[in-house]
């Protein structure tokens, strides 16, 4: 087959004094991995251990439109006008750039990887024909699929929702969608499958009856458990919080209330989260918090690793290259001791202006660095316990004396109070934020 990218070469590791746009600096697929990410026996490679994910959306159906122009990138599927044979060659362009670039996994929605037809019967014949074509692809590619998610958002079906749509007619169309993606996310050995709430939530609240959409979302996500047990999917069933966009409010708004939600409705034992850092911060967190929540709460599955601009409110989708965010992130990912099924997925886009095909390799491998280079960062921090050893100093005093009897339970109001009355010296250590601050700086 002929190369779709003939400017991009197999990328090799150069370390980090490079300067070749089109190398890697400090990804090494083959080296060792670092820390608690390197497998049972400390032996995995950088290349299992971080499991960079291709998104099919941005860097092969994505193509440079904003709401002020058409697109703008420059691809080999340029100019070929049967939408069948435009799939075809996004999806050996994927395979070709994937083993290129040394990433081991992609993701994809269903109506990213073939046309939608007129009606879901025909979309369904469509997805067919391409993933057999995609399987076949797969038999002689070290690309493996990291998860795989229906488009319930892009139709102007979905216009007020999916599952919480006021009209049964589209959370009935919906349900056969997902009940498709499921088969062929399992018949592709997905390891995972993704729910990001496209239009789960509301414009408006005059017109919303929030308890009846939310009781049809759980329902729905009921219906998609019963059936992947029924066709022995054993993938990880993943939510993708994001607080907005497209609608004012989604209901899946952060990794917190993602929580109350599966908590609430019995849900918790099947989802974990896919956790995107510029969903984080338009919810008001911070990658690190949601992280941080997702693994305290076990429910840390996957990632969608990209950034937003700090002066944009919107979802950019740029690719991750802030070393000191990619450092925390992955600092909760190693004290969760990786991802397991999940991956780094980048979720991520070429700005409008980086319409070359070999940006698209550039930026993967930017993205790629930033993330091995915080991922070496963090695994020295901990080595070291540069911040886990002043975090068990601080909180100490629950370890002994009237922290060890309250931790315990054996305190009510009553004690307390009498422990309390008069006291005056409280002993407070200092917050030392600053200096915690310069720690970090200390290894990026
Ligand atoms: C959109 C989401 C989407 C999901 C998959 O903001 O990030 O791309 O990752 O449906
Ligand atoms: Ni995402
Ligand atoms: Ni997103």
């Amino acid at each position: 087959m002929s190369e779709l990218f003939p400017m991009v070469p197999k990328i090799a590791f150069e370390g980090p004094l490079s300067d070749r746009d089109l190398a890697f600096k400090h990804y090494d697929p083959s080296a060792k991995a670092i820390g608690p990410v390197g497998g049972a026996d400390g032996n995995a490679t950088m290349k299992d251990a971080l499991r960079f994910s291709m998104a099919f959306w941005h860097s092969m159906t994505g193509a440079g439109i904003d709401p002020f122009g058409s697109a703008t990138m420059q691809r080999p599927w340029d100019g070929i006008a049967d939408p069948m044979e435009v799939a075809r060659v996004r999806m050996r362009a994927l395979f070709e750039l994937t083993e290129k670039l040394s990433i081991p996994f992609f993701c994809f929605h269903d109506r990213d990887i073939a046309p939608e037809g007129a009606t879901l019967r025909e979309s369904d014949r469509n997805l067919d024909t391409m993933v057999a074509f995609t399987k076949d692809l797969m038999k002689s590619s070290p690309t493996k699929l990291l998860w795989g998610t229906a488009n319930l958002f892009s139709n102007p079906r979905y216009m007020h929702g999916a599952a919480t749509s006021p009209e049964p007619k589209v959370f009935a169309y919906a349900a056969g969608q997902v009940k498709k993606a499921l088969e062929v996310t399992k018949e592709l050995g997905g390891q995972n499958y993704v729910f990001w709430g496209g239009r789960e939530g509301y414009e408006t609240l005059l017109n919303t009856d929030m308890k009846r959409e939310l009781d049809n979302l759980a329902r729905f996500l009921h219906l998609a458990v019963d059936y992947a047990k029924e066709i022995g999917f054993t993938g990880q069933f993943l939510i993708e919080p994001k607080p907005m966009e497209p609608t004012k409010h989604q209901y899946d708004s952060d990794a917190a209330a993602c929580y109350a939600f599966l908590a609430e409705y019995g849900l918790l034992a099947h989802f974990k989260l896919n956790i995107e850092t510029n969903h984080a911060t338009l919810a008001g967190n911070t990658i690190q918090h949601e992280l941080r929540f997702a693994r305290e709460h076990g429910i840390m599955g996957s990632v969608d690793a990209n950034q937003g601009d700090e002066l944009l409110g919107w979802d950019t989708d740029q690719f991750p290259t802030n070393l000191y965010v990619c450092t925390l992130m992955m600092y909760e990912v190693l004290k969760n001791g990786g991802l397991h099924s999940g991956g780094l997925n980048f979720d991520a886009k070429v700005r409008r202006g980086s319409f070359k095909p070999e940006d698209l390799a550039i930026a993967h491998i930017a993205g790629m660095d930033s993330m091995a280079r915080g991922c070496a960062a963090a695994a020295r921090m901990l080595a070291d316990g540069a911040l886990e050893r002043p975090l068990a100093a601080r909180y100490a005093h629950w370890q002994s004396g009237i922290g060890a009897t309250i931790a315990s339970g054996k305190e009510d109001f009553r004690s307390l109070e009498a422990f309390a009355l008069d006291i005056t010296d409280f002993g407070l250590a200092s917050g030392r934020q600053e200096c915690l601050e310069a720690v970090v700086n200390r290894y990026l």
